[in-house]
């Protein structure tokens, strides 16, 4: 038996070859490529994946996508049995298995010693919940991860076309006895259409959500809100814009682009008094925008929502009489001060600070009854303990209670129910701001009004070799190449509100450069200057 799988292991190396000198090492999202090298390292994760389903004795899940990133990429990463992004220990794995070139012997030794380490066999049970994007090239990468998880016996549910947060879900249900919803897309879609229908038909006075616009980035969220908005159809107007019909994949459109040129998507033109959102090309990340009487751009990112939902649950956990929750905000240094300004001084919330990715934010955000992170770019959920969600269950049920009560309680419920606690979700976190947009009737303006961001600005800065920079304290401070934060902390020092970092893109070949100030053009100069100080440094 195991003489055949090695077998098999040695046919895929030598249909999929590594390209030479090529190093590779799991991000901040998996591996991520131009799509053309990566069939050696989709061989590598079939094997990973189903020994980490071996070892879990459940199911794993395997996302073939590149998010964000252009068309010509691709990636892979794996999602653990809760719907958790892959333990960080276990990147350690994913990191020696690429350092592997295609010598059988030498890879097959290193398998056997894993599975010798982990105490699992050849033959024992695995299964891998597997899904890809839209782009050309996930089919046929999907077909290697097929290829190597059955050289290790993997039994493969495939969910072809799917968002990445949908994966999430359907991996989390199918190792939780459907607890958490039925393991389908059709159980994803139910749960969290069902809940934000109960949501708005419980809720006294709820206004009729307005019509929003999505910017679909033209990838795999264009299909699944369309779906969404046919179901919802008499409750809320969604219109899928850049839809995958035309344009290309995050091409001039999509969150990333939104928020990082502070622009609308090209070809979209604004019209006053309607409301805007963007998703990126996997539909875990979500922006608002809309123009505002002065014909100006405003745009509502991750940091937005992490106060909105702060908001709403002290509201509704306050109506409950629901006392004593442990409510926490997560944030990376990318989150704008004036957020975590509002949080601390004004919203008395605490916040705490991890390096970018949102396996970290996800990690923290445990710590609290409630937990809720969002990343500046748009990703991030909220997490609910078992805890915070029994005590919400029970006062719903207490006959003891006032109405007022109860309702806020089943308010509470509800919206759980429409929130993928599993990973940032486009989707759910739409349906979720809409929500509250409604039964708190609130608009827009309002929501932006709440407080006024610091001008910034980010750029991307390609660079020789991008490892050479690296960083500490959540990122916001660079300790190599040395010198350069010194370097950094000069130029900062010249700017009214100045503050500014650098960091390694964990998804792309480039360092990534932050900057805010007292006016955009200062926050646009400072990161001008950063970014020169970033080529000067790494030569
Ligand atoms: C991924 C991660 C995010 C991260 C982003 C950018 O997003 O899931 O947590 O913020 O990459 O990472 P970096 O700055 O390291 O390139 P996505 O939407 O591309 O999967």
């Amino acid at each position: 038996m195991t003489h055949i799988a090695k077998q098999k292991l040695g046919q895929l190396l030598i249909q999929y070859p590594k390209p030479a000198g090529l190093t590779m090492g799991y991000g901040t999202s998996g591996f991520r490529a131009r799509s053309d090298i990566l069939p050696w390292i989709m061989v590598r994760m079939g094997l990973l994946a189903s020994l980490r389903a071996k070892v879990k004795k459940a199911c794993v899940g395997v996302m073939i996508t590149a998010s964000h990133n252009p068309e010509c990429d691709n990636g892979v990463k794996l999602i653990d049995p809760m719907g958790e992004m892959l333990d960080q220990s276990w990147e350690v794995y994913a990191n020696n298995l690429a350092t592997f070139d295609d010598n059988i012997d030498e890879l097959w030794e290193y398998i056997e010693l894993l599975m010798n380490q982990l105490n699992v066999q050849p033959q024992d049970e695995a299964v891998i919940a597997l899904a890809h994007d839209t782009r050309q090239s996930s089919i046929p990468l999907a077909y290697v991860i097929r290829q190597s998880a059955q050289v290790l016996h993997s039994i493969i549910l495939d969910f072809d076309l799917m968002t990445t947060p949908q994966l999430h879900y359907v991996v989390r249900c199918y190792n939780d006895d459907c607890s958490y919803g039925h393991y389908t897309e059709a159980g994803y879609f139910d749960k969290l259409c069902t809940a934000f229908q109960n949501l708005i038909e419980m809720s006294p006075g709820a206004q009729r959500p307005e019509q929003v616009i999505v910017d679909a980035a033209n990838g795999v969220g264009a299909v699944k809100l369309q779906y969404v908005a046919a179901r919802l159809s008499k409750l809320i107007h969604i219109d899928v814009l850049n839809d995958g019909t035309q344009g290309h994949l995050n091409d001039c459109c999509g969150a990333d682009y939104v928020k990082l040129l502070q622009k609308p998507p090209a070809g979209i033109e604004l019209r006053p008094s309607l409301k805007y959102c963007s998703i990126d090309g996997d539909a875990d990340r979500l922006v608002y925008f809309f123009i505002n009487s002065k014909k100006q751009f405003c745009m509502l990112d991750g940091d937005r929502f992490s106060v909105l939902y702060a908001s709403f649950l002290h509201t509704k956990l306050q109506q409950a009489k629901l006392n004593d929750v442990k409510i926490g905000v997560i944030q990376t240094a990318y989150a704008n001060g004036s957020s975590t300004d509002y949080l601390i001084n004004t919203m008395h919330v605490p916040v705490a600070c991890v390096p970018t990715g949102v396996k970290f934010l996800h990690h923290k955000a445990q710590d609290y009854d409630i937990g809720i992170y969002f990343e500046a770019n748009g990703h991030g959920t909220v997490l609910f303990s078992d805890d915070i969600k029994n005590k919400i269950k029970t006062a719903v049920d207490d006959q003891s209670r006032t109405a007022e009560e109860r309702l806020a309680a089943n308010q509470l419920r509800a919206f759980i129910n429409i929130i993928n606690e599993t990973v940032g979700d486009a989707i759910a976190d739409l349906l979720a701001t809409e929500a509250i947009f409604a039964i708190m009737h609130l608009t827009i303006e309002q929501w932006l009004q709440l407080y006024t961001d610091i001008p910034q600005r980010q750029l991307k800065v390609s660079v020789r070799d991008r490892t050479m920079i690296q960083t500490t304290d959540a990122e916001r401070c660079c300790t190599a190449p040395a010198y350069l934060q010194d370097r950094i902390d000069q130029i900062v020092s010249k700017y009214q509100r100045g503050r500014s970092f650098v960091r390694p893109s964990g998804t792309e070949d480039v360092v990534r450069v932050y900057a805010e100030a007292h006016t955009q053009a200062d926050a646009d100069k400072l990161a001008n200057e950063v970014r020169l100080a970033v080529e000067e440094f790494t030569r």
